[in-house]
């Protein structure tokens, strides 16, 4: 069901805090069927695919989470640290005063943080997942009463459509963690351009947070660490499609595979069979032979200049990017038009 409940949403200090639920707009739409028809025919392909959707149930959040925080890992704490030393400028580029929209605001934390910098009269949190979401809009509304703090939920992979809910204003779009990067090229490229199609003029924009190309032992590194998060992460996808659909997969019967596609600029992993596996998917045996491998998941890389022309391309103008001192990861804002 879409729209926000009944009651009006008014945001005073002297009314009481809507409940959780009334801030949030349901926007998901579920159709179980179809996304077992997708998951089924990507196990069933050679090469067979997972999609990398499978590994966000509440193990494999806890683990990217914890992934978040290996030594390996550096895309998120680099991120940190170029927000941390750049605030200042980074708003002053933003401007204040208007909506700011966290896309995959998870538990909105990363949020929190921007909004004594960019006092914005709405939050608008947008996730897949409630179970982070609401708790968050829950201590931001707390932390900010003056703030319309918002949520809606929704799969941006297919398509974003937030016009109802910016209140006709600018608005300033938030993507860090370089999540663009699990989009293919022509599909990050899409997915600006809907964003620029958000934006009310010069005073809206986009802060996005991506990783660099680098060395490809760094990169493999960060996908594949030493205290092996990230192999229990993939292998934990066997687990979720296991319950999904019935199967029997024994996700220890798969090795973590993680490289740098130099060619196609991005990290890949897989799961590949240490021996022999017959499986059964729907009712058809679906083999794996040893060293097969299941696709689940890309993660492109771009060079600065690559980034700032696929902004422009999207529609976005005078693009400034920030970086750390090794050049590992780029932090961009773009005005919409
Ligand atoms: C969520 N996303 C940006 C992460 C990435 O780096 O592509 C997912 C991830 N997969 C393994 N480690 C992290």
């Amino acid at each position: 069901m879409e729209g926000f409940t009944q009651r009006l949403y008014v945001s005073s200090d002297a009314a009481p805090a809507p409940a959780v639920e009334q801030r949030i707009r349901d926007r998901l739409v579920r159709d179980p069927a179809a996304e077992r028809r997708a998951l089924v025919a990507g196990l069933l392909s050679t090469p067979a695919s997972i999609a990398p959707k499978y590994f966000y149930d509440a193990r494999g959040s806890a683990l990217f989470a914890a992934i978040c925080r290996l030594p390996e890992y550096y895309p998120t704490r680099t991120e940190a640290a170029i927000f941390e030393r750049y605030r200042d400028d980074i708003a002053g580029a933003a401007g204040i005063g208007k909506v700011f929209v966290d896309l995959g605001a998870g538990d909105c934390a990363k949020a929190a943080r921007w909004l004594p910098f960019l006092k914005p009269w709405r939050y608008l949190g947008v996730d897949i997942a409630p179970e982070a979401l609401a708790p968050g809009l829950a201590r931001l509304a707390s932390a900010h009463p003056r703030i319309d703090v918002r949520g809606v939920l929704t799969d941006f992979s297919n398509g974003l459509d937030l016009f109802r809910d910016l209140g006709g204003g600018a608005a300033t779009f938030f993507y860090p963690g370089s999540s663009i990067g699990n989009f293919n090229p022509v599909e990050a490229l899409r997915f600006l351009q809907t964003l620029r199609r958000h934006c009310r003029g010069a005073a809206s924009g986009l802060l996005i947070g991506v990783d660099t190309k680098k060395d490809a032992t760094r990169l493999a590194d960060a996908y594949d660490d030493a205290a092996g998060v990230t192999g229990e992460f993939n292998r934990n996808a066997l687990a979720h499609v296991n319950r999904i659909l019935g199967t029997d997969f024994d996700p220890d019967a798969f090795a973590h595979v993680a490289f740098y596609n130099e060619r196609d600029s991005r990290v890949e992993m897989h799961l590949e069979a240490r021996t022999r596996q017959a499986i059964v998917v729907d009712g058809i045996t679906r083999t794996f032979a040893a060293g097969e491998r299941i696709h689940t998941e890309n993660s492109y890389k771009y060079a600065p200049d690559e980034f700032a022309a696929m902004l422009e391309r999207a529609g976005f103008r005078n693009v400034r990017c920030w970086r750390d001192a090794a050049g590992d990861f780029g932090v961009y804002y773009g005005e919409g038009a």
